[in-house]
């Protein structure tokens, strides 16, 4: 990206620290992924934080994802973690979906446990992830009370009690905040696209731009329905136009005002509007 998008060292080291000093606390990790964007919101240096702790990897919003792509990401994932893929704002079934994967995680100690007639249960999960991707959602709904604040912008999870998701699970009710990996243009781009990153810091025009070249190539069928176009093969700045035109993104004199319509376009994206989509593929 023209203008770089940090996470700096501090924030990465404090982050470090904090999982750190909670990790024995549990028996399991859950991190969470943005299933429109799995693989770049995964955090690569997780095994490093959470050592030998068994890892859950739930894939989120999945009414939001491509369910075809969402397959096939937790296919490949699923050979290195047990992987699932879930909706946490509607999830009556969510509790039973992820005590189950822990069982099956969790098998071999389960069963030396009732060989020695120890008790394992409750068990006790840390829920982990980078910004926005539906930490606090996702315990609020296995803890059924609205008890933690949520939001769509990052960073607004701040300080340790245990949540109980059922008899057999207790969670820890402060998230773990992973930092994103900035490894590639495009993991930045893919990190900004799906909100991990505030819009205050973010080149807007960038990152809409990324994300209307990523659905040309994609959902162009989406994307010409939702703004009626007739056709994709024009410039970016093009297409702009007639979506601030249809929006109504006018400024005095009858301008496009082309800064208010990435905010438009951003945000049906992000919220699922245009359609359900995965912006990564499998290379
Ligand atoms: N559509 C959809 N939105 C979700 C889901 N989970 C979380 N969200 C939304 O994503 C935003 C960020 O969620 P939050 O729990 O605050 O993320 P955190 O930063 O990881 O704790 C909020 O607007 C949530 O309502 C989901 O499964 N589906
Ligand atoms: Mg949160």
């Amino acid at each position: 990206m023209e203008k770089a998008i940090h996470w700096y060292p501090g924030h990465m080291a404090k982050a470090y620290r904090i999982i750190k000093e909670k990790i024995d606390l549990v028996d399991v990790v859950i991190e969470v992924l943005d299933s429109r964007a799995p693989y770049a919101s995964l955090n690569k240096s997780i095994k490093e934080v959470i050592g030998n702790k068994p890892l859950l990897l739930v894939l989120n919003k999945c009414d939001l994802s491509d369910r075809c792509e969402t397959e096939k990401f937790l296919k490949e994932l699923n050979k290195e973690a047990y992987a699932i893929s879930l909706d946490s704002l509607n999830g009556t079934k969510n509790i039973n979906t992820i005590s189950n994967a822990i069982d099956i995680l969790l098998k071999e100690k389960i069963e030396k446990a009732n060989a020695q007639g120890k008790k394992i249960y409750p068990i006790r999960a840390m829920v982990m992830g980078i910004p926005n991707v539906g930490k606090s959602t996702l315990l609020n709904n296995l803890a059924k009370r609205k008890a933690l604040e949520t939001g769509d912008r990052p960073g607004i999870t701040k300080n340790m009690q245990y949540l109980r998701a059922n008899d057999k699970l207790l969670l820890l009710d402060n998230p773990g905040t992973l930092w994103p990996k900035f490894e590639s243009e495009n993991q930045a781009n893919l990190i900004a696209l799906i909100g991990s990153i505030k819009d205050e810091i973010l080149p807007i025009p960038q990152v809409a731009n990324f994300g209307l070249d990523l659905l040309k190539e994609l959902y162009p069928d989406m994307l010409k329905t939702r703004y009626k176009l007739d056709s994709l093969e024009k410039t970016n700045d093009d297409i702009f136009m007639e979506i601030g035109k249809k929006r109504g993104a006018v400024v005095r004199g009858g301008e496009i005002d082309l800064d208010k319509t990435y905010d438009i376009f951003l945000r049906e994206l992000r919220s699922g509007k245009i359609g359900a989509m995965t912006f990564e593929r499998q290379s």
